[in-house]
């Protein structure tokens, strides 16, 4: 064999890629962790799932959700394990943006220096010769090249299909997992054949790349693993048990990247949060804050069973109100505004405007499910109060206390509340729904009175609102992050992926 003729950039990208894949791998786990179910039908209906990694069942005689499914994988297979959805999700999107960074990168480059010759094939003749070229490798012989070129038939499809199918694929995937991109353009979804689709889609793409590191891995090695890394590093067959300790040196530097990552964000979750959570908001507000929902499902589409996340407040005083059909209830909306208002639950059966929107409902967890929901605008609630030139944010807070209401999770106790920005609250699908499916808004889904953002994912849309401030800052209330969940399960701020 001759020199593989690797330009330098190549072999540097290629060990950028792999450090990146593998941390999209296992940050990939821990996502899939915390829903270990897959679909092929946006309702998620429990039990329809065509796919679950986990043995725990649900019981059949009291209230569960999505929050009880959710599994405690090590940290050997996920990022950083033991149910840190927030934190996978951070290391997640920070990999995957520097992996398409330098996927964009490698790419021009392939076209800039004509390397993209490695991947065209050139006649159809390369698919007979693929195929015969499996059977030489089963029989563990050695396929020829083709003509003048580095590779065999087979790695030659192989490797254009990773870079040129598989990569695209994954990034395509993932993005119509978006609520934000699903919001904004409900075509792309459908695209895929639903978010449902797109997600077990995307977990067809994670097992692609695996297959393809195993036999790569593998060939690697049958073919003369000394032989090949020092082709790779040198271009020549030369320095074989040196590129043996060099690529060995770099898997072992890999795997201590890894450790260092799990242990760092198991030790020091805030920071992790707020490190990574730096580059992805930003990154995010960028490209999709600005996005606004435009869905419109249709009747049929409606889930029968919409699923739930969130226990209701269990305190005498929520039964009371329900046992009045919350009567009792007021909504107090105040803070950095000139004109505070109270509002009972019958001003906003009454309130001049009514909007209904039929949306699907995207948790952050990995379910979907279809709903109508009822109620009044946000925007016209904010024009109503006239918030002060200084109100940058508004906070929403519910009467479920989540340290009593949520006992198994045994979560911090305090208020769920989240904070959201004011253009948000804008959005013209931003609504206080006290209404679902043309019914009053049930219990479990947030009686009275619940928020809906539909560009963001679930956790954001605050159930059982008793009050909504108008504020300047968030960094005084809770622990500074801006929701609950930001506080105490260190998910990023705001929902739009
Ligand atoms: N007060 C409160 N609101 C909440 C939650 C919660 O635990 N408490 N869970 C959130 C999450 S994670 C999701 S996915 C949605 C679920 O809404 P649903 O139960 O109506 O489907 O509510 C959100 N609102
Ligand atoms: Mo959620």
């Amino acid at each position: 064999m001759t020199g593989l003729d690797f330009p330098g950039w190549i072999r540097i990208t290629h060990l950028v890629n792999l450090i990146l894949i593998t941390f999209l791998i296992r940050s990939g786990m821990e996502i899939l962790a915390t829903h270990p179910k897959l679909y092929w039908n946006d309702d998620s209906k429990p039990g329809s799932e065509w796919s679950r990694f986990t043995r725990k069942v649900m019981p059949r005689d009291r209230l569960w959700d999505a929050l009880d499914e959710e599994e405690d994988y090590s940290s050997l297979v996920a990022l950083p394990g033991h149910e840190n959805l927030g934190l996978g999700r951070h290391w997640h999107f920070i990999s995957v943006i520097a992996w398409i960074l330098t996927g964009v990168f490698y790419v021009l480059m392939l076209f800039v220096t004509g390397q993209y010759h490695r991947f065209v094939p050139y006649s159809w003749e390369i698919f007979p010769e693929a195929w015969n070229d499996i059977l030489t490798y089963m029989s563990f012989n050695l396929p020829p090249l083709m003509p003048g070129e580095t590779y065999d038939a087979i790695q030659k499809l192989a490797y254009g299909s990773v870079v040129f199918i598989l990569a695209p694929f994954q990034i395509a995937t993932g993005a119509a997992q978006s609520p934000a991109i699903e919001a904004r353009f409900p075509w792309y979804v459908r695209l895929w054949g639903g978010r449902q689709w797109a997600r077990s889609l995307h977990f067809f793409g994670l097992l692609a790349f695996v297959v393809f590191i195993i036999i790569h891995l593998t060939m690697i090695s049958i073919w003369g693993f000394g032989e090949l890394t020092s082709l790779m590093i040198w271009g020549s067959v030369e320095h074989q048990a040196w590129s043996t300790v060099i690529v060995l040196f770099a898997i072992f530097c890999i795997v201590l990247m890894h450790i260092a990552a799990t242990k760092l964000s198991l030790a020091y979750p805030r920071r992790t949060q707020q490190i990574l959570g730096f580059v992805v908001n930003n990154a995010r507000r960028l490209l999709l804050h600005r996005l606004t929902s435009h869905q419109e499902y249709s009747k049929a589409e409606i889930t029968p069973q919409h699923r739930v996340n969130g226990k209701p407040p269990s305190d005498d005083s929520y039964k009371i109100l329900a046992a009045h059909r919350f009567a009792g209830w007021r909504l107090e909306i105040g803070g950095l505004v000139e004109n505070p208002m109270t509002f009972t639950l019958e001003d906003l059966k009454t309130f001049p405007t009514r909007q209904s929107q039929r949306v699907m409902h995207n948790c952050i967890q990995g379910w979907t499910s279809i709903a109508e929901w009822t109620g009044v605008p946000m925007r016209q609630i904010v024009e109503l109060v006239r918030p002060h030139p200084e109100a940058r944010y508004v906070y929403f807070h519910s009467m479920q206390d989540v340290g009593r209401d949520e006992p198994a999770k045994m979560y911090n106790p305090g208020y769920f509340y989240e904070v959201i920005d004011l253009e948000l609250a804008r959005h013209p699908q931003t609504i206080l729904a006290y209404e679902m499916n043309g019914e009053p808004l049930p219990i479990e889904h947030g009686a009275p009175l619940r928020l809906r953002i539909e560009t963001s994912v679930g956790f954001k849309m605050v159930k059982w609102i008793d009050r909504i401030e108008f504020i300047d800052e968030y960094r005084d209330i809770g622990y500074g992050m801006g929701g609950y969940r930001e506080d105490n399960v260190y998910y990023d701020k705001e929902g739009e992926i």
